[in-house]
């Protein structure tokens, strides 16, 4: 087998697990463990220099970032799962360039909070807690809102209106959305977008192997 997938628990890899399954094809799967620090174990810069997950092994090349190896994998299964056309285009860059960023910005302003000195926390808490009112959260309302428009007209994100790789990138940031407290239900047509991509049984074949 030529494939392999360098899985992170709770990762963006989820996706090539799924992106893989959804294309039906083989490959090995390595799970690595977040440190203590929640980040990527040291392992992994030596399977890649920049060390952060995905990474995934084709035969001679190894690729990095979420968008190269969806694209790669799409174009090596002659199309299948596309998300090239102008507006699912969009998506896939999107996530990366403009949501995750937000999320994760989110994400470590939780996490910085409970690492300060106890004493510190109120203040600390302020401080987060305005970062958060101002800037991420209203960054990531105002995605879940434009995607919300979208979806109302299209089914998925992907060429024609079909599922493919775009609504595999998306769909990661969307979970971390969710996980982090925004309410789905205030989005109908994402919604109704979130649950449709959930039933595909190539997400729950990903599940069950790698885990998310
Ligand atoms: N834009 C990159 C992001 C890669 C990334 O930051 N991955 C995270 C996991 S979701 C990671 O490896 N974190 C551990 C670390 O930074 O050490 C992609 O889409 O692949």
């Amino acid at each position: 087998m030529d494939i392999t997938l360098h899985h992170l628990n709770d990762s963006r890899s989820f996706r090539i697990a799924w992106a893989l399954e959804e294309l039906g094809a083989e490959y090995n799967l390595v799970k690595h463990q977040r440190t203590e620090s929640l980040l990527a174990p040291a392992e992994m810069k030596e399977i890649h220099p920049l060390g952060k997950s995905p990474i995934l092994v084709d035969g001679e090349e190894t690729l990095v970032e979420s968008q190269c190896i969806l694209e790669h994998l799409s174009d090596k299964s002659g199309g299948k799962l596309s998300a090239r056309q102008e507006k699912p285009y969009f998506w896939l860059t999107y996530c990366e360039s403009s949501l995750m960023p937000y999320l994760v910005m989110g994400l470590v302003n939780k996490t910085a909070a409970t690492k300060t000195p106890r004493i510190l926390h109120p203040i600390f808490k302020k401080f987060t807690g305005a970062i958060a009112e101002q800037f991420t959260s209203p960054g990531v309302r105002g995605a879940l809102k434009y995607l919300n428009e979208y979806l109302q007209n299209h089914e998925y994100l992907s060429d024609n209106d079909s599922f493919g790789i775009a609504d595999i990138q998306m769909e990661f940031a969307i979970f971390g959305a969710e996980g982090s407290g925004f309410n789905l239900s205030d989005y109908p047509a994402l919604n109704r977008w979130y649950q449709a991509v959930h039933e595909r049984e190539s997400y729950h074949r990903a599940l069950a192997r790698a885990g998310r």
